[in-house]
């Protein structure tokens, strides 16, 4: 079923949401903290994690689907394993290694563009829970990359910002052209 704004509903009662395409003031923004967890953080975290899994996508940030709080999911399991959707509310990076990682980063909110972006390749990382409890994990590989890249978003920062300036413009040219096209075809 089609909601308004674009959104659809499944048959299990979740939302995919509409994901926010770079150039947008809202995907610049650093978002406040999630203070209550209330019936509507719960449907958030389940629609984001619907989201997540059919664009699909590793990690969405609240900010790509107008949520502007601080909440991320993740599913940074190995193709061949068990799903494992993670909530993470708050998150916050506690402690960083000085060794660095470079990993050819994507992002649902600028879609078909990759580029190589180097960060810790090692992070431990505190938040709470959707059933309100604390929680820490001190990651590496592709978790340590992608919660790096989730929380960035809390901050209204993308992965295009670490790139030089001629590749990011570059980039965001082509945005706001897929963006033109895509409202010009939906009428
Ligand atoms: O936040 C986002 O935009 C989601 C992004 C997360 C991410 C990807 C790569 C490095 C760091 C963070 C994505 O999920 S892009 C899509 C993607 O990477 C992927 C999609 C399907 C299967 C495997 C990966
Ligand atoms: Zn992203």
């Amino acid at each position: 079923m089609l909601r308004p704004g674009g959104a659809w509903i499944t048959s299990t009662g979740m939302t995919i949401r509409p994901i926010l395409i770079h150039p947008d003031p809202r995907l610049k923004k650093t978002v406040d903290p999630v203070a209550e967890i209330t019936d509507e953080i719960r449907q958030l975290a389940d629609d984001m994690l619907a989201t997540m899994y059919d664009a699909p996508g590793i990690g969405l940030a609240g900010p790509q689907v107008a949520a502007m709080t601080r909440i991320i999911t993740m599913d940074c399991a190995p193709k061949d394993g068990e799903p494992d959707p993670m909530v993470l509310i708050n998150p916050e990076i506690v402690w960083s290694s000085e060794e660095m990682n470079t990993y050819e980063e994507g992002c649902l909110s600028i879609p078909e563009m990759y580029a190589d972006v180097e960060r810790p390749a090692e992070v431990e990382v505190r938040w709470t829970t959707l059933e309100g409890g604390d929680a820490s994990a001190r990651w590496g590989g592709l978790h340590a990359t992608c919660v790096q890249h989730e929380i960035d978003h809390l901050n209204g920062k993308l992965f295009i910002d670490y790139l030089k300036p001629l590749k990011r413009q570059m980039i965001t040219r082509k945005m706001v052209k897929l963006k033109r096209e895509r409202a010009r075809a939906e009428g």
